[in-house]
C-alpha cells in the first residue's frame, strides 16, 4: 500500500538507519525517523485493540480502535505517505478511518458497499492517496472507487468493477509490480495458493504460487530496504507467528518473528515514525488445537476434503444419514485405531434432534478428549429449530461443550446451499465448503 511519494520520502529516511547512500531528487521533505520498509501488526479484534511492530526497532506500539468484530485495514488516507487504520463493518457496510496511529475517534466515516463485502484498501490509481473498495465474496468481484467518502454519507456506485478469482478466496491488496498503482491478489486459505493480477482488468492470474500452509492469513508489503514493490507475508495464527517472504515466489520465508495470537488478524504499512513503549501483544494461551477428529453426516460429508485441508492435524468421519446416537460408536471406533484426539467436532442433527442419552454416550466415549465442539444445524426443514434447540441445552449440561453455530454464520447466505433444493442443508460448491472449513478452523483456534 505504498505509493510513490511515500516511497521516496520514506527511502530518505533510510539513511539514517541503514547508512545507505540515497537522494531524494524531488522536494519532498523527509519524515524523521521511522525506517523505509513496510511493517507488520496484528489486531485482536476481539477487543479492538491494534499492534503495530516498527520494522527497524522491533518496539511495539498499541492502541484501541474500534468495536469487537470490525473489520481491520491500513492505509494512506490523507496522502501524507503514512499508513493509518481503518475499519470496515461488514454488517452495514459502514467504514471509519483515522488519519494517526494513536488512540482516539474517527476522523471520517462514511459507507460502501454490502453487508459481506470485504474491505480493500490501496491506491488504486497511483495518485498517491488510498481509498477503500470492496470485494464481494459471493460473486467473486471487485468494486473500485478511487475517492472516499465523509460526513456518514454513502460513496455511490464503484467507479469501475470486474470478477476475479474462486469463490471463498479471501482478497488482499497490494503492488506487486512496483509500478504505483495497487491491485488485487487472492489467497486460498485451504491450501495457502496466492495468485493476484497487476491491472484492474477480468483475467487470470498474472502469478500464482504456493505461500505459508493451510490456515494462514496473508498480507502484502515492501518488506526489506530498497524494494519497490509488495510481496506476501502471512500471520499463522495457531503458533503467532509471521513469516515475510522477499520475493512474489514459493519457498522459504526471509523473515520470522513470533507476534500475536489465534485471536488476532494481520495489518501491513508504512508506518514512518512510532512512539513504541507498548508492550507487544500477547502469545497465544494453551488451549489444545489439535489433532483434531470430526464427525458428521452427508452436510460435513460435502467438505471432508476442504476440512482436512484447512484445519491443521485434522480428519474427519463423515456418513449420510448418521444421527447423534452413532457418534458413541464412532467415535469408540475411532479411538481404537488413533491416539486421544485434542478436538472433538460433531456435525449432527441434520437428520433430527439429539437426545440427551445420546449425547451422554458420547460425552462417556469422550471422557479423555479436552474439548468438544457442537455444530448447530442450517437446514429448510421443520425440525431445524429443535435441533438447534436440543442442542443448546445439551452443551449447556456439559462444561467442556462448545457450541459452535452455523446456522447464525450460514443462514444469512441462502445462495450457499441453492443447489440443494431438498434440505438447503448440503455444501455442494466451493463457496460454502471454503466457508464451512474456515469457519471450523476458527472455532478451532478460539476458545
Ligand atoms: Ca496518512
Ligand atoms: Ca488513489
Ligand atoms: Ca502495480
Amino acid at each position: 500500500m505504498l505509493n510513490r511519494v511515500s516511497r521516496l520520502v520514506s527511502r530518505s529516511a533510510a539513511v539514517a538507519v541503514f547508512g545507505a547512500l540515497w537522494f531524494v531528487v524531488v522536494g519532498v521533505v523527509p519524515v524523521s525517523g521511522g525506517v523505509s520498509v513496510d511493517g507488520f501488526g496484528v489486531v485482536d479484534t476481539s477487543s479492538g485493540v491494534w499492534y503495530l511492530r516498527d520494522p527497524g526497532s522491533g518496539a511495539t506500539t498499541s492502541f484501541y480502535f474500534g468495536d469487537p468484530g470490525d473489520y481491520p485495514m491500513m492505509g494512506d488516507w490523507d496522502c501524507d505517505g503514512v499508513d493509518t487504520p481503518g475499519l470496515y463493518r461488514q454488517s452495514d457496510g459502514f467504514v471509519y478511518l483515522r488519519n494517526s496511529n494513536t488512540q482516539g475517534e474517527a476522523h471520517s466515516e462514511f459507507f460502501f458497499g454490502n453487508p459481506g463485502d470485504v474491505p480493500l484498501a490501496g491506491d488504486f490509481n497511483g495518485d498517491g492517496c488510498d481509498t477503500v473498495s470492496v470485494f464481494r465474496p459471493s460473486e467473486s468481484r471487485v468494486f473500485v472507487i478511487n475517492v472516499l467518502g465523509a460526513e456518514d454519507g454513502g460513496l455511490g456506485a464503484a467507479e469501475f468493477e470486474y470478477v476475479f478469482g474462486n469463490p471463498g478466496d479471501a482478497p488482499f491488496v497490494g503492488d506487486f509490480d512496483g509500478d504505483g498503482t495497487d491491485t488485487v491478489g487472492l489467497h486460498r486459505v485451504s491450501t495457502g495458493l496466492v495468485y493476484f493480477r497487476n491491472s484492474h482488468t477480468q483475467g487470470g492470474a498474472d502469478a500464482q504460487f504456493v505461500f505459508g500452509d493451510p490456515g494462514d492469513l496473508i498480507m502484502a508489503g515492501a518488506w526489506t530496504a530498497g524494494h519497490t514493490l509488495d510481496t506476501v507475508g502471512i500471520f499463522r495464527p495457531s503458533e503467532g507467528a509471521v513469516y515475510l517472504n522477499y520475493v512474489n515466489a514459493a519457498g522459504a520465508a526471509d523473515e520470522e518473528h513470533a507476534y500475536g495470537n489465534k485471536r488476532m488478524v494481520p495489518i501491513s504499512g508504512h508506518f514512518a515514525t512510532l512512539p513504541g513503549g507498548d508492550e507487544p501483544p500477547p502469545g497465544n494461551p494453551t488451549l489444545v488445537t489439535a489433532p483434531v477428529f470430526a464427525i458428521g453426516d452427508s452436510v460435513m460429508l460435502g467438505a471432508k476434503g476442504t476440512v482436512e485441508a484447512t484445519i491443521p492435524d485434522s480428519s474427519v468421519d463423515a456418513k449420510v444419514s448418521r444421527g447423534y446416537r452413532d457418534a458413541d460408536s464412532v467415535l469408540a471406533s475411532y479411538l481404537s485405531r488413533n491416539s486421544t484426539p485434542g478436538v472433538l467436532i460433531v456435525h449432527l442433527g441434520t437428520n433430527g434432534p439429539p437426545a440427551a442419552s445420546h449425547v451422554d454416550d458420547l460425552m462417556a466415549v469422550a471422557k479423555n478428549i479436552p474439548r468438544v465442539l457442537f455444530v448447530t444445524v442450517k437446514l429448510d426443514k421443520s425440525w431445524e429449530s429443535a435441533s438447534n434447540a436440543a442442542l443448546k441445552q445439551n452443551a449447556a449440561r456439559y462444561e467442556k461443550i462448545e457450541l459452535v453455530d452455523w446456522f447464525a454464520f450460514a443462514n444469512p447466505h441462502p445462495s450457499w446451499f441453492a443447489a440443494d433444493v431438498n434440505c438447503g442443508c448440503h455444501l455442494w460448491n466451493s463457496t460454502v465448503q471454503n466457508a464451512y472449513a474456515g469457519f471450523l478452523n476458527s472455532a478451532v483456534f478460539s476458545e
